[in-house]
């Protein structure tokens, strides 16, 4: 949810307004994940001590705040090995204000700070048991108990490393959480570790690295004793400490995600749950306390192919208008190497090994939220014809509450763009334990839904920054349609479906395209809308899961209310909503529901409602029955929901513009939804 940035320096002489220049760079690199407050802490110029700098806003008040005390920072001193770590919170345990952002620290002095993303489930009976030793707390976080623990264990342990310290906090949390931490009493130290939050460390060197992995170094087998305490690791010794590098010179960069660290290096490593991975002395090692069956022996370093311009704006002027517009290319990518339109084939590597036992399952499920779970609901019919199985479409948090019986013999999906929703992830483990087969469909490689899965679709729709999902909405739907086209690749039957089908997601780049040039038009409808408080969205078939997502969009980035109406459920209430003044947009396409849609506007006119129409280019006899329409090209009706939606995503980004919202980030909401 919030973004967590680390930078150390070993044997490289750095300036200290470098050092905090690329800690606040690294923050905003992040921004876009969401957040309410921001904060640094970097080894202050005059003492050992550390001085810890932190804003409720944006990173740029944060940066405001560093120039407004460069005297005392000593900017313009020079340091030649230091660690600085850095924050953007998204508050879970008290208010976004200056006390309660990151880092967090273990006492006045500062002897320990950890910035945190995450939620620490346990926090309460830790703190009381902190309290009594005589810790005063000062913020409402549940991080700042681990600042305060790995104090204490050092007061207990004065010998214990750095490492070591870390180790034994962590086994003492419940939750998620990645942490990175930095303490006085270990300069140029970093030590971070995760459990269920995304982390990743980039390494840079001048030279080439002499290896491509990371041993994985594993402790002894903890056995909590004792009660009250706190039982302590016993000490791993002084393990000597792998040192990858031939060239001693080198930069650390911890982050959240790879955006903040492209700039700086390709090389990365993502760690897994329970990492603790330290640098001392220049050299990395990654620590385990347990071993388990399969564990591995190594982390590979990942060359990251991504470029640092993908994840810029490019010549649009907000992210999520340049994703709208690069989705003729997006949708492209999620095709590529796999529909093969001279034969008529698809191949989804990913998934092919399982393909036999996908198709002798009981059922599928799809599971998400929000957008993602919009994919689901788009793609359910035709998922339903060409497998001729019964599929659920779940919303992850509502699955996880009923506790949905689930069983070895069902294909459970889970459909995540960032790869990290907490209430997906969760539900995709409780699919695993049951004995499910896990695939994910993610945007993300690296991330959690990806590695846990057993297999899975990467939808390849390239970095999505703007909070507002749209191209990895359109690239998940192909996704799942070229599933269901895999899936019926033998069924003779079915051989004229599969084509038009083919057919239509070879002219669909164009197609898009075609919609895309209504932009100018859909703009003058947003400013007949951004004034009216409500708008409602109707339609049924394939186009439904268009007015629910179109509605989210109009939710979410312009604060009014809309509704995605099934067309069918009209006359079950909200028609009562329809009178002269009530906005309303309706999807009637040339489809097999098309009568029925058809009835649905008479009756929305028959209340004086004055319906603007989502089309077939050229539909006429339709357009008679509104003053307003959107004419988009005709395609399969299982692929009309990806060329309907387009003008919903651009109808809330115009409308967000007139109403000037903040359409990257909209209010209250996170890109990356790492808590329940
Ligand atoms: C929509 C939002 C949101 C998102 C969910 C699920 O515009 O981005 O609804 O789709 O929060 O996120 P993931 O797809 O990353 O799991
Ligand atoms: N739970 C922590 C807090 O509220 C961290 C939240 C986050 O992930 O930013 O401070």
């Amino acid at each position: 949810m919030c973004g967590i940035f680390a930078y150390l320096n070993y044997l490289i002489p750095k300036k200290r307004e470098e050092i905090l220049e690329l800690l606040v760079n690294g923050l905003k690199r992040l921004e876009y994940r969401g957040y309410d407050s921001a904060g640094v802490a970097v080894d202050s110029a005059a003492s050992k001590d550390i001085s810890i700098i932190k804003k409720t806003g944006k990173v740029a008040l944060l940066e405001e705040e560093i120039k407004s005390r460069s005297n005392e920072l000593d900017v313009s001193g020079t340091v030649e090995t230091h660690c600085g770590i850095a924050h953007t919170r998204w508050a879970t345990h008290g208010i976004p204000n200056e006390v309660n952002s990151h880092p967090q620290r273990s006492d006045p002095r500062n002897g320990f700070v950890v910035v945190h993303n995450g939620i620490i489930t346990n926090y309460k009976a830790v703190q009381t048991f902190l309290e009594k030793k005589g810790h005063v707390f000062e913020s409402e976080t549940d991080t700042e108990i681990i600042a305060k623990l790995i104090y204490h264990f050092h007061e207990q342990h004065p010998n214990y490393s750095f490492r070591e310290l870390v180790e034994n906090v962590v086994q003492q949390l419940e939750g998620a959480f990645a942490l990175c931490f930095k303490s006085k009493y270990f300069p140029g130290e970093c030590v971070a570790t995760r459990r269920g939050s995304p982390l990743l460390v980039g390494i840079k060197t001048a030279t080439r690295l002499a290896t491509d992995h990371i041993p994985i170094l594993y402790g002894k087998e903890h056995r909590p004793h004792g009660r009250g305490e706190f039982p302590t690791l016993p000490r791993t010794g002084s393990t000597s400490e792998f040192e990858p590098l031939e060239d001693k010179q080198v930069e650390y960069f911890f982050a959240s995600d790879a955006s903040a660290v492209i700039e700086h290096t390709n090389r990365v490593i993502y760690f897994e749950d329970d990492d603790v991975a330290a640098v001392k002395n220049g050299s990395l090692s990654i620590h385990r306390v347990r071993r388990g069956g399969d564990d591995p022996h190594k982390r590979e370093i990942t060359t990251l192919k991504m470029e640092l311009q993908q994840i810029m704006k490019g010549n649009y002027d907000f992210f999520m208008q340049k994703e709208i517009f690069e989705q003729p290319e997006s949708v492209i990518n999620t095709m590529r190497g796999r529909m093969n339109f001279e034969n008529g084939t698809v191949t989804l590597g990913g998934i092919k090994e399982y393909i036999p036992e996908i198709k002798r399952c009981r059922r599928l499920m799809l599971i998400g939220c929000g957008t993602s779970y919009h994919s689901a609901v788009a793609t359910r019919q035709l998922l339903e014809e060409l497998t001729e199985l019964p599929v659920m479409v779940e919303l992850a948090s509502d699955f996880l509450d009923r506790t949905t019986p689930v069983f070895r013999d069902d294909v459970c999906f889970f459909i995540s763009q960032s790869g990290e929703t907490a209430d997906t992830l969760m539900a995709l483990r409780y699919c695993k334990l049951r004995g499910a087969l896990i695939i994910g469909i993610t945007n993300t490689v690296g991330s959690s839904i990806c590695r846990e899965s057993h297999c899975g679709v990467h939808i390849n729709a390239g970095p999505e920054i703007g909070v507002a999902s749209t191209k990895a909405y359109t690239s998940q739907f192909i996704s799942l349609v070229m599933f269901a086209l895999v899936m019926s690749e033998d069924r003779l039957s079915l051989r004229q479906r599969r084509q038009e089908i083919i057919t239509g997601l070879k002219n669909l780049q164009h197609q898009i395209g075609e919609v895309l040039k209504l932009d100018n038009k859909v703009k003058l409808l947003a400013e007949d809308l951004y004034k009216k408080k409500s708008l409602l969205i109707m339609g049924r078939g394939f186009n439904f899961a268009t007015c629910l997502e179109g509605a989210l969009k109009v939710k979410e980035l312009t604060y009014m209310h809309s509704e995605g109406i099934m067309a069918g459920e009209l006359k079950h209430g909200p028609l009562a909503l329809v009178d002269e003044t009530m906005p309303v947009l309706m999807i009637v396409m040339r489809d097999p529901v098309y009568n029925k849609c058809m009835n649905a506007l008479q009756q929305v006119t028959a209340r004086s409602g004055k319906p603007i129409l989502i089309c077939e280019e050229g539909d006429q006899e339709t357009m008679s029955y509104c003053q307003k329409s959107l004419e988009v090209p005709k395609t399969v009706d299982c692929l009309q929901g990806i060329l309907t939606v387009i003008p919903m995503q651009l109808l809330s980004f115009h409308i967000a513009v007139l109403k000037g919202c903040n359409v990257d980030c909209p209010r209250n909401l996170a890109k990356s939804v790492t808590v329940e």
